[in-house]
């Protein structure tokens, strides 16, 4: 009797710990990339052309839902991050994504698109 007791209580402890850890950190976890139901606090344009992107650095905040769109500007291109989701975004396509931990993410060409190809390289700052 004293040992279901004792297990009864080690299960009731960790299923208020599991729903204290719940209820804070939902919020992060949730907005992922749902589209509609939040508010897209910002987007980033990134526009590719032959064979440079617009920019070298795009700079988001970490825990806010960004909508990042590749943009034509001459050629083919596609984008892929090393370190992220994101393994390919082609011209024309949005992600919304969330990025809850800073960082610097590079990312870079994913389609074969001619000589200039390897120098497609740029970096996304969360701060
Ligand atoms: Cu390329």
């Amino acid at each position: 009797m004293f040992r279901i007791t004792w297990v009864f209580g080690i299960i009731v402890a960790y299923v208020i710990l599991l729903t204290a850890c719940g209820a804070s950190k939902n919020e992060e976890v949730q907005s992922g990339s749902g589209e509609g139901s939040e508010t897209i606090a910002n987007e980033v344009v990134i526009t590719a052309k032959n064979w440079e992107f617009d920019k070298a650095e795009y700079r988001i905040k970490k825990g806010e839902a960004v909508k990042l769109t590749l943009e034509s500007g001459s050629g083919v291109h596609g984008i892929a991050f090393e370190d992220l989701e994101i393994k390919e975004l082609r011209s024309g396509d949005s992600k919304v994504v969330t990025i809850n931990e800073a960082g610097t993410y590079e990312f870079s060409c994913n389609i074969m698109c001619g000589s200039g190809h390897a120098n497609m390289k740029a970096k996304l700052i969360v701060e």
